[in-house]
């Protein structure tokens, strides 16, 4: 932290502008050291100069300074953003001039890894800055730009509010067990305290559902046996010519990925090769491969041709994917067929085709439904969204579960405070109030570099 860090901000390549941003102590006096122009030592914060990087007298670049003093910069410390002209050698020539004046190179996400442990930032609003720059679309920059300002804090801040009065009369009670001016604390009164924060935990938690099929999207898994037609379901979906179909059984032998937008959600859209018994050395290396990537999906369209006399194979693989959510896709509804279905009443059946333009409509339209994409539309966009946020809120959920067992089974009320307290630490790792510094470096590195 107190080192003099800089970084191209902007994306490697040819451009109009790269901007080189440098943040610390000395970000000032070593850009000035280089700089043609007036003395930056002794200009107004937050104002723009035209001049030159110069080595030696050698002009290396025309540029504009930004300058702007602490704190109110993206560190809080004071940040000078040098804007080159783009391209390669003359953004890293005037890189390589500061990195010999004494700065350091920043690492992946340095500059927001400042803003945090400077206080300017929580660690919900610095991840968010990660995930806005990854959004893919519309909805995952919503869901970020809310993080940014503060939404998801605030809910969880909330949460915190109210066990640390929790905490607090549970406290004076112990502490000062004679003032009669002081409400005592039993089970009747903390116990439905305790549960509307199981409540308030529960609601983030299944709504971070959301949150992660915004950001990240919904792998869904194309499988059923060779030549039912699912890369041209693929193919269909992504409008594109992507992976090869013919007639002849086990055509695909590797997966297939693609993305579509549906409906402001991202489809991570996976075709398979087709599952059947096979000597083939490579086709069997690909079934192994579809049932893999399977296991790991969000949704798994099972495809089924409708011209099939035989339906007890698919039957048979339908039932072993237990436990996963599932849509039957009967294709080939263009083709006659004496099938009867029933027997899949209780699994999403959707018939369609790959050949006219809406034969999968459906099939969309079943997606939508079963993630309520719709309904996603109507929310305010502040779920927890990402594992780490996760993970750590289900944490927060088992102390204060631990805390209403234990006053169930009548163990005395200052015992539960070890759990209140847990619960309350816990979701201040989600914020970043407590946190451990190698989680923090984990965290930044998967940072761009530069900001
Ligand atoms: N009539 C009709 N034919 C289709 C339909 N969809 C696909 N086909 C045909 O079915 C054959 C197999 O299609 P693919 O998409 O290659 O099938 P697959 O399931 O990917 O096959 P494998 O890669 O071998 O597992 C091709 O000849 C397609 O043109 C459909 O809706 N109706
Ligand atoms: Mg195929």
């Amino acid at each position: 932290m107190d080192t003099t860090i800089c970084a191209i901000s902007t994306a490697v390549g040819t451009g109009a502008i790269s901007i080189i941003r440098v943040s610390g102590k000395e970000a000032i006096s070593i850009v000035n050291s280089v700089f043609s122009g007036v003395d930056l030592t002794k200009v107004n914060t937050h104002t723009i100069h035209y001049g030159f990087i110069v080595e030696e007298d050698n002009k290396i670049d025309e540029v504009l300074i930004t300058l702007m003093k602490s704190p109110k910069t993206y560190t809080t410390e004071d940040t000078v953003e040098i804007n080159c002209h783009g391209g390669i050698s003359t953004t890293n020539k005037v890189l390589e001039i500061l990195l010999n004046k004494g700065c350091k190179l920043a690492e992946p996400g340095e500059f927001t890894k400042r803003a945090f442990l400077n206080g300017r930032i929580d660690l919900l609003k610095a991840e968010a800055i990660s995930d806005l720059i990854n959004s893919e679309t519309e909805k995952a920059r919503k869901l970020a730009i809310n993080q940014i300002e503060g939404k998801l804090s605030k809910k969880i801040e909330y949460i915190r509010k109210n066990l640390i009065q929790i905490q607090a009369s549970i406290e004076v009670n112990i502490d000062y067990p004679e003032y009669d001016d002081i409400e005592v604390i039993t089970n009747q009164n903390l116990i439905p305290n305790l549960n509307k924060i199981l409540f308030d935990l529960n609601e983030l938690i299944f709504e971070s559902e959301n949150g992660r099929i915004i950001k990240n999207g919904i792998d869904v898994v194309i499988l059923g046996k060779p030549n039912v037609g699912k890369s041209s379901i693929l193919n269909t979906l992504l409008e594109e010519e992507k992976a090869i179909v013919t007639n002849i059984p086990g055509t695909t032998r590797d997966i297939i990925e693609g993305k579509i937008n549906l409906n402001g959600i991202l489809l991570n859209v996976i075709d398979t090769a087709g599952l059947r018994q096979t000597s083939d050395f490579v086709e069997k290396i690909g079934v192994q491969k579809s049932i893999n990537v399977s296991e790991k999906a969000d949704l798994i369209i099972y495809v089924i041709d409708n011209t099939t006399a035989n339906l007890a194979g698919d039957i048979k693989k339908i039932t072993n994917l237990n436990n996963k959510k599932l849509i039957i896709f009967i294709n080939k509804d263009d083709m006659s067929s004496k099938n009867k279905y029933d027997k899949f009443n209780k699994y999403n059946v959707v018939m369609g085709n790959t050949i006219s333009t809406n034969g999968l409509d459906k099939l969309k339209n079943k997606i939508v439904e079963m993630f309520n994409i719709k309904y996603l539309d109507t929310k305010d966009f502040s779920y927890l969204s990402s594992a780490r946020q996760i993970s750590l809120a289900k944490k927060a959920k088992n102390a204060i579960e631990n805390a209403i067992n234990n006053l169930n089974e009548g163990i005395s009320i200052d015992m539960v405070t070890i759990d209140i307290k847990e619960c309350y630490e816990t979701l201040g790792e989600i914020i970043g109030a407590v946190y451990q510094d190698d989680l923090i470096d984990e965290l930044f590195s998967r940072f761009c570099l530069g900001k």
